[in-house]
């Protein structure tokens, strides 16, 4: 096992807040095993940072009128400090956009082109000419191919979910300028993920076989069984990274390229700041790389970034990528775009001093394996049954005991007994226990050690009955006491990585930071004393033990005579009216969500009355119908209007043969800019309903004497 920890967390989009889904998934898992490393005497760098380009981002900055770096100055603060209150304990938090990065990536770019692994292309792009630019697909709106949804996007159709490519839209818009784009010729840099196959599945699908978790094992395999293909590392577009070349203005670095690069940036930075070379951790076998994801980000982590460092050369792979699953929230999909969520910063508004209670409500509940789900009344049962039934329980009578019979001075045990040495056993190999499944990414269940100690601490007590032994031997109470206490500084030390905040809050009631102990307190074999045998004499302070030293303290941690500070609550219970407005406030975003009907899409931007003066509805009949040569969703129609005789295209053949509407009335949007489709002049758009099966139907007057030409308004 290297000594070099480098641990990476998945960088969050800089396009909103952190919510209990990051958390749960990726931040939170990824902090205990950083703090566990540290714990353990690994030098560890623990990096993440915001992911600040992307289309998510423009299209929020659009939204709201407001430049990019807007909104990424805006997310970035308030995703580093909910990073930093719930105890995340990044050694560096940066950002994308920041200088260094781009200079990094850039310089990656460069070492692959001049190793030639581009593939230079050529391919058609959809480009706004009023806008003057080209159009990534999520800029390009028109109707859904299979379900007629007049809002599709160019890379997806969220009515029907099918996923799209803007050339398959029928009647394309940019979002840009409402136009029609056109489609333009322009070069891309494509990395040949195809050249990587041979290399992925034996670095991974042999080599990892046992010990990567079967969901990202499992998906890795299925990509590399489909095949992999170029993908194009560079895009048009004037958010992003530039792309270092000459010929390339008005191109970024794709997302995915720059992205996983920050955590090789963000190291430096770190690096710099610390007096530490960053190739220790990023190019040197002796250092373990490990990604937390969640995933949707497992091709990027296990398959692209990869092959970028492989074909750069100079990179160690990553040891594991240990990605989870996904976290509903009340049996809910957790949804940005419908405010479904518990978002971090209001968390820590809501339960001030409360971040341990949701770190441990996530982990206990943390989508290891498969999704799982959290809901306000689990995370309250957590809370008041677990935290201060059990952990919070244990240290108060302990606390409690030591003061009232020792004025807080921790006693001399007057002899041990079976039981005594029993529980001390038991104890002494739970931190062991907390590693293994730690090492093995089984938070759960490392939680679940962690807390034993506060269940054997609470058994120990119940067995012993201190308080009714003082009443005929007190000399038996002082080794009990002695006892409970050396399980309270275990459990000090081992919640730690889960706990931060409870760790520190205990250690200081045990006043654990002025304890140090002679060498010859531990066994001959512990590493401590081989690690630090230069001056045997010298002691060892409690603040300098690492995990597994705890394990050959012979008999205590906290000696007979030390002083405890006084106790204060570790956990507070949370009230039904807490948690009942947790509840209300989400059940009033689900109001402010509902529809009448749920397939229903939402209600675009609201219009003044003289826009809606602008367009001219009529009635109309159509004349003639046939099928488009080569699409088989279109027809060609004349229809006259009342005010002329025109041609119109629709894509109606899949729901109407030309037979059937010839002869129909129906609805016209008459002075909608005629549009060239498939080559032929379209004339306005017919008014139809699409039902959720994707069936189309026209919208006509229900007075079947109608003329032609009569207004709509
Ligand atoms: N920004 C987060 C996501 O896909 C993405 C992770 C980048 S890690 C290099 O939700
Ligand atoms: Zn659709």
């Amino acid at each position: 096992m290297s000594n070099k920890k480098m641990i990476t967390a998945a960088l969050p989009y800089a396009n909103g807040p952190v919510h209990i889904g990051h958390l749960a998934g990726v931040y939170i898992p990824a902090d205990v095993y950083a703090r566990f490393q540290r714990r353990s005497g690994k030098d560890v760098a623990f990096i993440c940072g915001s992911d600040e380009h992307g289309i998510p981002i423009t299209i929020r900055a659009k939204k709201e009128g407001v430049t990019p770096q807007d909104i990424v100055d805006k997310y970035h603060e308030i995703i580093k400090k909910s990073f930093s209150d719930l105890g995340i304990s990044f050694d560096e938090y940066s950002r994308t956009t920041s200088e260094n990065h781009r200079e990094t990536s850039q310089d990656f770019f460069k070492v692959l082109y001049e190793k030639g692994k581009f593939t230079e292309e050529m391919s058609e792009q959809y480009f706004d000419e009023q806008a003057n630019e080209f159009l990534a697909d999520r800029y390009i709106v028109g109707t859904c191919p299979n379900c007629g949804n007049e809002n599709a996007y160019g890379d997806q159709c969220e009515k029907c979910g099918s996923t799209l490519s803007p050339s398959e839209l029928i009647n394309p818009k940019s979002m840009l300028s409402g136009n029609v784009p056109i489609l333009k010729e322009t070069k891309n840099w494509y990395l040949p993920l195809n050249e990587y196959e041979d290399f992925l599945n034996e670095w991974i699908i042999e080599g990892h076989k046992d010990d990567w978790k079967p969901n990202v094992y499992g998906q890795v395999k299925s990509w590399l069984n489909d095949g992999l293909k170029p993908r194009a590392m560079t895009r048009d577009l004037n958010w992003g990274v530039p792309v270092p070349l000459p010929n390339a203005d008005g191109k970024v670095l794709y997302v995915w390229f720059d992205a996983p690069i920050g955590y090789i940036s963000f190291t430096k930075e770190w690096a710099a700041k610390n007096g530490k070379d960053w190739k220790e951790y990023w190019q040197s076998e002796h250092s373990d790389l490990v990604h937390f994801i969640g995933k949707d980000n497992i091709v990027f982590h296990c398959i692209i970034f990869p092959a970028m460092m492989k074909a750069h050369g100079d990179f160690v792979m990553p040891k594991n990528v240990p990605a989870f699953e996904f976290l509903n929230l009340e049996n809910d999909k957790i949804s940005t775009s419908r405010n479904w969520a518990v978002w971090a910063h209001e968390y820590v508004e809501d339960f001030p001093g409360q971040q341990d209670v949701l770190r441990y409500a996530l982990l206990s509940s943390a989508p290891e394996t498969k999704d799982n789900n959290f809901t306000w009344k689990d995370f309250q049962t957590k809370n008041n049954s677990e935290l201060v039934g059990i952990f919070g329980n244990f240290i108060n009578r302990v606390a409690v005991l030591i003061h009232k019979y020792y004025d807080g001075i921790v006693p001399k045990p007057s002899g041990f007994s079976i039981n005594d040495q029993l529980t001390l056993n038991i104890i002494r190999n739970i931190p062991k226990n907390i590693a293994f499944y730690l090492e093995k990414y089984e938070f759960r269940n490392a939680l679940n050690e962690m807390m034993n100690i506060a269940r054997v601490g609470n058994k120990y007590l119940a067995d012993e009955e201190p308080w009714k032994t003082i009443n005929n031997d007190p000399a038996r109470v002082r080794t009990q006491m002695y006892i409970a206490v050396q399980i309270s500084a275990m459990l000090a030390t081992f919640c730690e990585p889960f706990l931060p905040f409870t760790s520190k809050k205990l250690k200081d009631i045990l006043n654990l930071k002025v304890i140090d102990y002679p060498r010859s307190h531990f066994s001959p074999l512990n590493s401590m004393i081989l690690k630090n045998s230069i001056n045997i004499e010298s002691k060892v302070s409690y603040l300098d033990l690492e995990w597994d030293d705890f394990a050959y303290i012979l008999d205590e941690i906290i000696p007979a005579n030390h002083q405890i500070n006084e106790s204060s609550l570790l956990f507070s219970k949370i009230e039904d009216d807490v948690i009942d407005f947790q509840i209300q406030k989400l059940e009033n975003t689900k109001q402010s969500n509902k529809k009448t009907n749920p397939n229903a899409n939402p209600m675009k931007d609201e219009i003044q009355f003289d826009d809606f003066t602008k367009i001219d509805l009529r009635t109309a009949t159509i004349l003639t119908a046939e099928k488009v040569e080569k699409a088989d969703k279109l027809l060609k129609l004349t229809v006259d209007t009342g005010v002329d005789v025109r041609t119109v295209v629709s894509g109606i053949a899949e729901s109407f043969t030309p037979e059937e509407v010839i002869g129909k009335q129906v609805m016209i949007l008459l002075n909608l800019a005629p549009r060239k489709i498939r080559g032929i002049e379209s004339q306005g758009m017919l008014l139809l309903t699409t039902k959720p099966d994707g069936k189309l139907s026209f919208v006509t007057p229900d007075d079947s004497n109608v003329e032609n030409g009569i207004e709509i308004g």
